[in-house]
């Protein structure tokens, strides 16, 4: 019996480590830090695109071959501190800021029609898939407080800006001389020269290397932050692809100028959702897996949020 134990014990300390192994975290091996942005834009060559991908999501089954002129494009999302510098100088105020105008809300009562922005909040459990579990229109909410009154952006001055619409994107991409990119534009761009289904390759993480923030484990409830944030990063953490940008891929989504039409039939008109392309960092594998560049997805034309941003394209070398 005890020649027995004797030799259980190796077997079990064996079995222990083998466990240890499986369960352990996966490694966490994104840029030790992230370095302050230079704010270029990077010049985008011409060429073409087939827009979309078949085989994931039905809303992204290919389009028609389109040429692409060469443009530039912003190397980072719009980032807290220069969208101050933009709402100094011309006391622009921004739709989630204002009190929404009851004739254009006549479904909803006018006493409901108060500032604000929706916000993720991670439940503890769901019961369905209704959202509504976890986005929360949350009064005050805009892009001074993210997450409501009491929240602010000091110190977040290189995270990207939210809870912006689309005409307030477009507000400060004509301050600074650009515009917002069509949605060809910035899926060229994102897929940066490559072929594959992510910018850097076939496979989301490759060999452990976190290359976008995104949400890792059980969205909505379980948030494991194996790429270094379970929130928003600051621009400029995670690898550049093969242009020069920087998070085109996850963090937040990005607004462009199109409106959104899930057959690709026909330009949107201005009641349409816009287009928006990337995916963020609340997107997971077992929900909304549109970390990719053919992803796209409908937003509401008037409504900020805390998961989408934009970055600015130019028809020509911007000023720097
Ligand atoms: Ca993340
Ligand atoms: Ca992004």
């Amino acid at each position: 019996m005890k020649r027995f134990l004797i030799a259980l014990v190796p077997t079990l300390l064996l079995v222990g480590l083998v466990a240890l192994y499986v369960m352990r975290p996966p490694a966490i091996d994104i840029a030790p830090s992230c370095p302050a942005p230079t704010y270029q834009a990077v010049e985008i060559p011409a060429g073409t695109i087939t827009p979309g991908s078949d085989g994931v999501y039905m809303e992204e089954l290919n389009g028609t071959p389109q040429s692409i002129n060469s443009f530039w494009l912003d190397k980072y999302e719009v980032t807290n501190a220069q969208f101050a510098r933009f709402v100094a100088a011309t006391n622009y105020r921004t739709v989630a800021e204002r009190t929404p105008d009851p004739a254009a809300h006549p479904d909803i009562p006018a006493a409901l029609l108060t500032p604000g922005a929706a916000v993720f909040q991670r439940p503890a459990r769901i019961t369905s898939d209704d959202i509504s579990q976890w986005w929360r229109f949350i009064e005050g909410a805009n892009w001074q407080q993210p997450f409501g009154p009491g929240s602010g952006i000091t110190d977040r001055g290189a995270d990207p800006v939210v809870h912006l619409t689309r005409a307030d994107a477009a507000a400060y991409a004509q301050w600074v001389g650009g515009r917002l990119p069509t949605e060809a534009e910035w899926e060229y761009a994102a897929r940066g020269g490559a072929t594959t289904p992510f910018p850097w390759g076939n496979r989301l993480v490759p060999a452990d290397r976190h290359m976008a923030n995104i949400w890792h484990g059980i969205f909505p409830v379980l948030n494991e932050g194996q790429d270094g944030f379970e929130g928003i990063a600051p621009v400029g953490c995670y690898p550049a692809n093969g242009y020069g940008l920087h998070d085109m891929i996850g963090n937040v989504w990005e607004l462009t100028a199109e409106g959104f039409d899930p057959a690709r039939r026909t330009p949107s008109g201005d009641s349409a959702p816009v287009t928006i392309k990337g995916g963020s960092y609340l997107c997971a594998s077992n929900y909304c897996a549109r970390y990719r560049p053919a992803a796209r997805h409908p937003q509401e034309r008037d409504m900020g949020t805390n998961h989408i941003g934009f970055r600015v394209a130019y028809d020509t070398r911007p000023a720097s």
